[in-house]
């Protein structure tokens, strides 16, 4: 690892690596200053199975932080290095270091004063609005064609429904059989849920710059609770405003964990759902009627499309997500397909929260 760290161009000596368990993706390490008051990096193994265009996806991050960066130093922002991420180039000013064994690392700033949470209080999740429709708003006049798609079509449900279907056909890991009531529910609400896809052909709808992975843990709030900073933008890319939306709620807006095994602790949190609503749409003034309309839609989107994610990586035996039990992309898929259920049932309420 001191090759790999002796490669970027860090302003200070630092301390041991210390391995951090965050994302099912990609592999992350604290480097700590070695002397109070230093820098401390955060150095990352990108997963270029996934990402395969590391040098686009690089590119993008770039392009996006420098965007937001020029935004707030014009807004008269002090400590943009907690407000936005910054990427450490290597000696030779490139954005990623790739190793002889054909590795990806990358060094960020670590922001330190920032801690990342796995469940809101409405107050939190009210900020936590306030700020992804402000993201989207700084991102809004940003050029579609200066971003590529770090992943094509990442949120395309019905890209996703046919990996699905190939899963099923290969049946890799010889457990279709054993998965059919899960496959007739994403069966019975596909139609359904291709819904935005189709209103894309008309024309009905456009497509803005996402982050397309609004986890509640992509975002660090402050020791107030306040959001300092949204990080993760591997996925930056094109896309309808209700994933984001949508993501958000699915991780934030669940009484229970993404990988519950036990289905009773899982409910929609109203109270989040109601606080992050008032807030994103208070920023987020440049929702067509339309867009408005579908943002509880997103919600069941995003939760329909997760099941459907790990249903398929479970089918293929376990590929895509790093797993920590053998079982673990079964559990997530029948927690992601009990948080739609209740998300469907309070269908209604989501609806007259956002008309309201
Ligand atoms: C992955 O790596 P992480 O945890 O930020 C995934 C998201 C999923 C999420 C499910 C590139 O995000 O799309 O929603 O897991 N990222 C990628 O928890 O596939
Ligand atoms: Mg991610």
């Amino acid at each position: 690892m001191q090759n790999i760290i002796s490669q970027f161009r860090l302003s200070n000596p630092i301390g041991e690596p210390r391995p951090l368990k965050v994302g099912l993706i990609n592999d992350s390490f604290i480097l700590p200053a070695a002397e109070q008051g230093g820098e401390s990096y955060f150095l990352q193994r990108i997963n270029h199975h996934i990402f395969t265009n590391v040098e686009g996806l690089q590119r993008n991050i770039q392009i996006v932080t420098d965007h937001i960066r020029e935004k707030l130093i014009s807004q008269g922002v002090s400590d943009i290095d907690n407000r936005v991420l910054r990427l450490i180039p290597t000696n030779d000013g490139k954005l990623y270091y790739k190793t002889p064994q054909g590795d990806y690392w990358r060094v960020y700033h670590f922001i330190s004063a920032g801690h990342s949470v796995e469940r809101v209080t409405a107050e939190s999740a009210n900020l936590a609005g306030v700020a992804f429709g402000q993201f989207q708003n700084q991102l809004s006049d940003l050029k579609h064609s200066q971003l590529c798609e770090s992943i094509p079509n990442f949120h395309n449900i019905e890209f996703r429904l046919w990996q699905l279907s190939e899963a099923v056909k290969e049946d890799k890991a010889g457990r279709v059989a054993s998965s059919k009531d899960i496959l007739d529910e994403i069966n019975r609400r596909a139609d359904d849920m291709c819904l935005g896809e189709r209103l894309f052909r008309e024309g009905k709808l456009k497509k803005r710059i996402n982050h397309c992975d609004t986890k509640v843990n992509n975002m660090l709030f402050d020791d107030e609770g306040k959001p300092m900073c949204i990080v993760d933008l591997d996925t930056v890319m094109p896309g309808f405003v209700f994933s984001d939306f949508g993501d958000f709620m699915r991780t934030a807006a669940n009484t229970g964990a993404e990988d519950d095994r036990d289905l009773n602790n899982i409910h929609v949190n109203m109270e989040v759902f109601a606080a992050y609503t008032e807030g994103y749409l208070s920023e987020a003034q440049f929702l067509t009627d339309i867009e408005k309309k579908l943002l509880p839609y997103g919600c069941r989107l995003l939760s329909y499309m997760q099941t459907v994610r790990f249903l398929t990586d479970w089918l293929n035996g376990d590929t895509y997500y790093k797993i920590q039990y053998p079982e673990h992309n079964l559990v997530r898929t029948r927690a992601q397909l009990q948080l739609l259920k209740e998300q469907e049932r309070m269908q209604k309420d989501m609806q007259a929260i956002v008309e309201h």
